[in-house]
């Protein structure tokens, strides 16, 4: 018997096969308008294996020379970032149990062999705010442990449709996604996973 983290809270199987489709097509407009980039590392330039987009007032962007931050713009195209889909904003309110709204929607693709190095999310300034996860196609293996690196970590496979919601002692959570089952899924037409992760970026005044 393995128990989540404290503050992890999981819901399988949350959104049901036509909620699923309904989301990718509503991504799929989110990144003809704001297209998939490949974020880098700061400092060595290094390119992650994971491309992005983000949708919302803010989006989660990272290049050699600034480092990981929000911005209300796409990093190559200039343009604001599409407004949040009323879908997504819905599981937000939903799920996430927190009065104020999302500022920030990361979509995240994963192509077969992508993977996530394990991490802490600490770019946004409230960490009172939950992180709301969402994903969709190839099933994942997905990893989680204490808010020190090197403790000891939990792994669960994550479905398409499942939801989790990472609030409270488990906000500043190692996490990473350590590998893709590809073909587990139809949903998306091509093998790959999209995780959508929902944030509140600033704190509420
Ligand atoms: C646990 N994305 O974009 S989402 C990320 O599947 C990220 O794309 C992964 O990690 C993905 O930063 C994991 C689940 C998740 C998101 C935020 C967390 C788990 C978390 C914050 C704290 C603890
Ligand atoms: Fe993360």
């Amino acid at each position: 018997m393995t128990s989540l983290p404290e503050g992890v809270r999981d819901f399988p199987g949350a959104l049901d096969p036509d909620a699923q489709a309904a989301l990718v097509a509503d991504i799929r407009a989110v990144v003809e308008k704001a297209p998939l980039f490949t974020p880098v590392m700061p400092r060595t330039g290094k390119p992650m294996s994971v491309r992005m987009s983000n949708c919302g007032p803010l989006g989660w962007v990272t290049d050699k020379q600034n480092g990981y931050r929000y911005q209300p713009t796409h990093p190559v195209t200039g343009e604001a970032w599409p407004a949040m889909p009323p879908s997504i904003v819905a599981l937000w309110d939903r799920f996430a149990g927190y009065e104020h709204p999302p500022e920030a929607c990361l979509v995240n693709f994963y192509a077969p062999d992508t993977r996530m190095g394990l991490h802490q999310d600490r770019d946004e300034a409230d960490f009172d705010a939950p992180v709301l996860s969402v994903s969709l196609g190839d099933d994942c293996l997905f990893r989680v442990g204490g808010s020190t690196r090197g403790g000891k970590t939990v792994s669960l496979r994550l479905q398409s449709g499942d939801v989790l919601v990472l609030g409270g002692a488990s906000r500043l959570a190692y996490h990473g996604v350590d590998r893709i089952y590809p073909g587990t899924s139809m949903l998306l037409k091509q093998p790959g996973r999209i995780n959508l992760t929902l944030r509140r970026v600033t704190k509420p005044s």
